[in-house]
């Protein structure tokens, strides 16, 4: 049976050998993030690659739940989705594939022919899942009722992820004289929420969100939200900030194991994403209103963190080790005050670090690129597959497969990607023909390098890019390159006679194959 809370998922890790407990006292600030860097980076128990045909796929090591943290009487569970296996656990199946499936099941029935109609579809698709949230009076998430002078975020065990986090002085800083001018202010800790759920609601259509954002503690009852601004709790925010209201915000910690995940999967505003946990969870996620505010949590959380944004208040937001694999700068980002902390008896904190891949984010990652293929065919028929490779981090770089049968078509894929969703952000587009294997970097490489004339096959396009990226020009806007690594067809510019690309015949390979024995090799 699915567990119905993180802690359950958790024991249900720990029976299926998948979880170490670390009872040696241990420090909140770096300890814990290098121990859980070296284990990430090691085989998994349950270690294997899916699609995937890197090396570093079957890594992930064993999740570590840490019961003894310096300055908090709560435990620490860390790497809890780092690795195939474990993802698969939280989501309810067997492979990110047999889950793909299902969402192809609800794409599927009588697809509308044009684009336009594809779009305004895709509400219902989820919606067509059945399995809409639920409130109900109580739930173990509000056992324990912190309000006011008594919720302290510090009593938290908030991790420490990287050395500059936090460090204004570091020079890791968007704006150094801003930086200047904030010496005098409140500066932020090198502490970090990591793993939460930030729930908004937008005041217009009271449509909710889930967005996992980082949120980086200023004090007992501040900290500073970091939503990318193209993401949707900023887009919540600018809305209730154009009223001048407060923004009721919460922040919900664990809950159904496809919580997590649910809240860092790229759905196109306006689709709940309590929706999607509910089809993933296979039955709707209760809900309890928060004790302070306006707004619903999930009920089987282990902690959540009530309050508002000020519509405002800015914080000088960061450093912070990033997915990059470097550190985001500091930047103005909105105040968040605390109204209470309610948690049940005995939680568990749940968190993660990101960095250079691979890392527990890759897995998750890897999820988002398999469960909505589908949906990404929907828009683009084009597509038969792609793949997010490790090095790529997500918006960096994607290989992209498609079933060529015109001139320009590999260009055309590539625009309707610059405009499909988070998918816009993608730097680097590898299109390949349809023998190309996606989830092996080599195979791709070769047709890329062997494949492409540079000139010739690269369309470059300006527009925004990830917030992230520290080599564009300006700060989420800047360039994005594709590569047409196709077979070319003589509309396409200028070709010459295509070779065949090298393979051995059926009759040959048979025959070997049949005759191996004999050969003596082994
Ligand atoms: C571990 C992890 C940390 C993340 N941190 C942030 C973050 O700090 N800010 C942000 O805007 N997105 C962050 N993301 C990405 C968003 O969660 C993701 O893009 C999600 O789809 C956003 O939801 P939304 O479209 O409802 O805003 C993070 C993702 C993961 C897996
Ligand atoms: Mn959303």
């Amino acid at each position: 049976m699915a567990s119905e809370t993180f802690r359950d998922f958790i024991e249900q890790l720990d029976r299926d050998g998948e979880l170490a407990r670390v009872k040696t006292r241990v420090s909140p600030v770096l300890e814990v993030a290098e121990i859980a860097d070296r284990i990430g980076k090691s085989p998994a128990p349950h270690g294997h690659r899916e699609l995937d045909r890197s090396p570093a796929a079957s890594l992930g090591g064993k999740a570590l739940l840490f019961e003894n943290v310096e300055g908090s009487d709560i435990p620490v569970a860390i790497n809890t989705f780092g690795s195939y296996w474990r993802v698969n656990q939280a989501l309810g199946t067997d492979n990110l594939t047999a889950l793909a499936e299902r969402v192809q099941q609800l794409v599927k029935p009588e697809i509308p022919s044009t684009l336009i109609e594809k779009m305004k579809r895709l509400p219902d698709l989820v919606k067509m899942a059945g399995f809409p949230p639920k409130t109900v009076r109580n739930g173990i998430c509000q056992e324990v009722v912190l309000e006011g002078e008594r919720a302290d975020l510090t009593k938290l065990p908030i991790i420490q992820c990287w050395p500059l986090d936090g460090d204004l002085k570091s020079g890791q800083v968007f704006d150094v004289a801003a930086a200047q001018r904030a010496a005098g202010l409140q500066t932020g800790t090198g502490r970090y929420i990591t793993l939460g759920g930030v729930h908004t609601r937008n005041p217009e259509t009271g449509d909710r969100n889930i967005g996992m954002y980082r949120v980086q503690l200023f004090g007992p009852r501040k900290a500073a939200m970091h939503w990318h601004m193209h993401h949707d709790g900023a887009r919540h925010f600018r809305l209730w900030q154009r009223r001048g209201e407060k923004m009721p915000l919460a922040i919900a910690l664990g809950g159904e194991p496809v919580m997590p995940y649910a809240a860092t999967a790229p759905l196109p505003p306006g689709i709940e994403e309590l929706l999607f946990a509910g089809f993933l969870n296979g039955h709707g996620i209760e809900l309890v209103k928060c004790k302070t505010i306006d707004l619903e949590v999930p009920a089987n959380s282990e902690i959540v963190i009530e309050g508002y944004v000020d519509p405002q208040e800015k914080l000088l937001e960061g450093p912070f080790g990033d997915h990059t694999g470097f550190y985001s700068l500091a930047d103005w980002y909105p105040a968040f005050h605390v109204t209470a902390i309610t948690h049940r008896k005995n939680p568990v904190y749940p968190t993660t670090i990101v960095g250079k891949p691979p890392m527990e984010d890759y897995f998750l990652g890897k999820a988002t690129e398999r469960v909505f293929l589908p949906l990404l065919k929907m828009l683009i028929p084009d597509i038969v597959d792609y793949s997010l490779p490790i090095a790529g981090v997500f918006h960096n770089c994607a290989f992209v497969k498609i079933r060529k049968e015109y001139a320009f078509q590999a260009r055309r894929v590539m625009h309707a990607i610059w405009g499909a969703g988070q998918m816009a952000f993608t730097k680097f587009l590898v299109v390949v023909d349809e023998h190309v294997n996606v989830h092996d970097e080599q195979d791709v490489l070769f047709h890329l390098f062997s494949n492409c004339d540079p000139a010739r096959d690269s369309e470059i396009v300006h527009g925004p890019v990830d917030i992230l990226d520290h080599a564009s020009p300006d700060l989420g806007a800047g360039s994005k390159i594709g590569f047409d690594a196709t077979v070319k067809l003589p509309a396409e510019g200028k070709v010459r006679a295509w070779p065949k690309e090298l393979e051995m015949d059926p009759a040959t390979k048979d025959l070997v194959t049949r005759r191996w024995k004999e050969y003596g090799l082994g």
